[in-house]
């Protein structure tokens, strides 16, 4: 037998069901035996002392993105996949940003062409309807999904990206047709509009009045009506970000009524409230995202979602706009906070800020660390078993991890393009050392290796998503749910 490419020797293996001592053995970029002793490799990875973990699935993350607003985010493929790379995460999916008025299939050829320059980590797209008009499901959805897109995502709040109930269910139909899996940004537009427009006739435009002008209750409006609205077709929908207790209890009742409705938070939701918008000036504009921060009750709440599997998955939801005029500051230096672009940087810090809160906070522990970071998102937008697991035949995406490396975050940039970070000050204890893609090194003792043009599309196949319903539940049956009965 020919010698494995790559041995990673000595570390401990950790999973969403487990955590053992074991060696790597890695041919032909998969991961081809796990075992005591392995024979030696051509090349030899030292693990000792490391705990060796997927590489993380970031489910949601924009890059590259032309805002409805016409604000391109700040980061390329390129600096935000290397941003992905050296926080461990080596699966991106972002997202095809369809504009009204304008064609899907175009929108994704240009997306596709600039991912495929500059991606660093491996990819997938969720398509963006903003305008499903009837001839962009006919026509141009269908051939999109057979080139491999498996999601798609739809806004019921924000000018220029909101679409009204009608539509939505025109989007659910045809997701239903295709076996499809759709996720929501749940708010209520007219709440949100009309708060921010009392807020800022009254002359509180600070950016600490983000907060009130997104209404808790616009959350649960918005959610009850995204699952409301699945369930008149029985079509599996994602309700992203999730930022209120209220929000996350509303799909805690659906799915007791066995809803087909799964749920995302993110790792600012859990780990940042809406205090950190309260700063002199404009600072507090780096924190204005949508839903907004919210309060430590919340933060519990979502802990307790996660840990009883109301929400199955936590994203980065990363958005990064610079604070000068090419992004937060589009409208001028002292914009009302319904002027500023939403969003914050995320992809790099998402592992070890919830590392730190998960394993040595004691939020869960190492194995739901990977489930909910790596494991659940590959599974529930079918990218499982390649990706977001330690087992033979997938994918050697792995990071080599230092449990216990303690970081102070630096405030300033960072090799995303922000320019700054949320999380700056903070001292977080649990680093990645190496990251491996495919069995390719991109990342060595924190140094990025990785080039641009190394990260592949993967294409996913509609309806065949295995999805997860949480620990104390059976498994989704996506044979007899997600495919026969919606077909
Ligand atoms: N909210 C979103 O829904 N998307 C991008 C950024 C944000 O704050
Ligand atoms: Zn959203
Ligand atoms: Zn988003």
């Amino acid at each position: 037998m020919e010698p494995f490419d790559l041995v990673i020797r000595g570390g401990t293996v950790v999973t969403a069901g487990d955590l053992y001592a074991a060696d790597l053995g890695i041919r032909c970029g998969r991961i081809d035996a796990i075992g005591a002793e392995l024979p030696p490799g051509r090349e030899e990875l030292d693990a000792r002392g490391l705990v060796v973990l997927p590489g993380g699935v970031d489910p949601h993350c924009h890059i590259e993105q032309l805002s409805a607003a016409g604000i391109v985010n700040a980061d390329t493929f390129e600096s935000a996949t290397a941003s992905a790379a050296l926080g461990g995460t080596t699966t991106v999916i972002s997202f095809v940003a369809q504009h009204v008025g304008s064609s899907l299939a175009a929108a994704a050829e240009d997306y596709h062409r600039r991912a495929e320059r500059g991606a660093i980590v491996d990819y997938a797209f969720h398509l963006i309807l903003a305008d499903p008009r009837p001839e962009i499901l006919k026509e141009e959805l269908p051939p999109l999904v057979r080139a491999g897109h498996a999601s798609l995502k739809v806004f019921l709040a924000y000018d220029r990206l909101k679409i009204e109930d009608e539509q939505y269910l025109d989007v659910l139909e045809a997701a239903r047709a295709h076996g499809l899996m759709v996720c929501v940004h749940a708010e209520n537009h007219g709440m949100i509009r009309w708060m921010g427009r009392r807020l800022v006739e009254r002359g509180f435009r600070h950016p600490r009045f983000h907060v009130p002008s997104h209404p808790r209750i616009g959350e649960v409006e918005g959610i009850h009506r995204a699952i409301a609205c699945a369930a008149l077709l029985d079509q599996p929908i994602m309700i992203f970000h999730v930022s209120t207790a209220e929000g996350a209890a509303v799909i805690h009742r659906a799915r007791g009524e066995g809803k087909k409705v799964w749920g995302e938070t993110c790792t600012q939701y859990l780990t940042l409230t809406a205090a950190e918008l309260d700063r002199p000036g404009i600072e507090g504009a780096k924190w204005i995202c949508s839903p907004p921060l919210r309060e430590p009750s919340d933060q519990e709440a979502l802990w307790w979602a996660l840990e009883v599997g109301t929400l199955q998955c936590v994203s980065s939801d990363h958005a990064p706009y610079r604070m000068d005029a090419t992004g937060k500051l589009a409208k001028g230096e002292n914009p009302s906070f319904e002027e500023i672009a939403n969003g914050m940087p995320g992809l790099e810090l998402r592992l070890p800020v919830l590392f730190d809160a998960m394993v040595h906070g004691g939020r869960g522990g190492l194995c739901r660390f990977v489930e909910l970071t790596a494991t659940a998102p590959a599974k529930i937008y079918g990218l499982h078993p390649k990706k977001g697991t330690i087992a033979p035949g997938a994918d050697a995406d792995l990071v080599l991890w230092d449990a216990e490396r303690a970081v102070t975050i630096a405030d300033g940039p960072r090799r995303d393009r922000a320019g700054y970070t949320p999380y700056a000050g903070r001292t977080v204890r649990g680093w990645p050392r190496h990251v491996l893609l495919r069995g390719r090194p991109i990342v060595r003792d924190g140094e990025l290796l990785g080039t641009p043009g190394q990260g592949r599309f993967l294409p996913r196949s509609g309806g065949r998503a295995a999805v997860p319903t949480g620990r104390s539940e059976p498994e989704f049956d996506p044979a007899r749910n997600f495919g026969a009965r919606l077909r």
